[in-house]
C-alpha cells in the first residue's frame, strides 16, 4: 500500500513590541484560514496552561521575583516543553500561527544588565525554527495612541524602545518586517499573502532547528 506523503505545516511566528497588534492579527488569520478549510492552529507564548507557563505569567504580573537568568530559562523551558507536540502537529500537516516565540525570549532578556545576547540565544538553540517570522513594526508614539501601558513588568516606554533595538539584532532571511501602523484590515491582507505563500513553500522543506 502506498499512502500519499503528508505535506508538513508551516511554523509562522509573530513578533513585535507591546500593542503592535500581534494577537489581533494572529487570531484573525487563524479564523480566516480555518474558514477556507486550511489546517491551522493558534498558539501563544508564554503558554500559561503548564506549571512553568504559570510561573512566567506570575512573573510578568509582578507576583513573584526571579533572578534574570532563571526567568529567562523558564520562558525557554516553556517552549521546550511544547516542542514535541509542535513538531508532531507540523509534521502531520498543521500550520501553527504563534504569538511570540524565542525572539521575544531573547529580546526581552538581553536588554537587562549583565544578560548577554549569545547566552540568551543558547537556551533556545535547537527548538523548531520558524519558516517565517512576521515582525510587526510600530513606533513607541504609535503604540501610545493605542492606549496607555498597564501594570505588567515590561510595559514601560524606555524598555520597549531598547527591546525594539534588540529585535533588530535577530533579523535574518526568514524575517519579514511589516509596518504595523495601518488598519487591521489592511495589515491582514498583507500578512495573509505572505503566510499563504510560506505555507505552500514549507510543504516541501524539512523543518529546521533554530540557531544550530
Ligand atoms: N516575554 C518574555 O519576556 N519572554 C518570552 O519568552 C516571551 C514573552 C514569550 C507577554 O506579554 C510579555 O512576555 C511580553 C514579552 C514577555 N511583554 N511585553 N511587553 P502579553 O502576552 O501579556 O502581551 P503582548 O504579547 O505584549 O500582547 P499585547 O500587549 O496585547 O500586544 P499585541 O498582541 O501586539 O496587540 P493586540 O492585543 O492585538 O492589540 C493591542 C491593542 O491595539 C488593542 O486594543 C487592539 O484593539 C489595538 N489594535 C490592534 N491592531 C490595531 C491596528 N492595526 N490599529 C489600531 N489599533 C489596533
Amino acid at each position: 500500500m502506498f499512502g500519499s506523503a503528508v505535506k508538513r505545516g508551516a511554523l509562522i511566528v509573530f513578533e513585535g513590541c507591546d500593542r503592535c497588534g500581534k494577537t489581533t492579527q494572529c487570531k484573525k488569520l487563524v479564523d480566516v484560514l480555518k474558514s477556507e478549510g486550511k489546517n491551522v492552529e493558534f498558539m501563544r507564548f508564554p503558554d500559561g496552561s503548564t506549571h512553568i507557563g504559570k510561573m512566567c505569567r506570575e512573573y510578568l504580573e509582578c507576583g513573584i521575583e526571579l533572578e534574570d537568568h532563571a526567568i529567562h530559562l523558564l520562558f525557554a523551558a516553556n517552549r521546550w516543553e511544547a516542542a514535541p507536540k509542535m513538531r508532531e502537529k507540523l509534521m502531520s500537516g498543521t500550520t501553527l500561527i504563534v504569538d511570540r516565540y524565542s525572539f521575544s525570549g531573547v529580546a526581552f532578556s538581553a536588554v537587562k544588565p549583565g544578560m548577554e545576547l549569545a547566552w540568551c540565544k543558547h537556551a533556545e538553540a535547537g527548538l523548531p525554527r520558524p519558516d517565517l517570522v512576521l515582525y510587526l513594526d510600530l513606533s513607541a508614539e504609535a503604540a501610545a495612541k493605542r492606549g496607555s501601558y498597564g501594570d505588567e513588568r515590561y510595559e514601560k516606554v524606555g524598555l520597549q524602545g531598547r527591546v525594539r533595538e534588540t529585535y533588530r539584532r535577530l533579523f535574518d532571511e526568514r524575517w519579514s518586517v511589516v509596518d504595523a501602523d495601518t488598519s487591521v484590515e489592511g495589515l491582514h491582507t498583507r500578512l495573509r499573502a505572505v503566510v499563504v505563500t510560506t505555507m505552500e513553500r514549507s510543504h516541501h522543506q524539512p523543518l529546521a532547528r533554530l540557531w544550530t
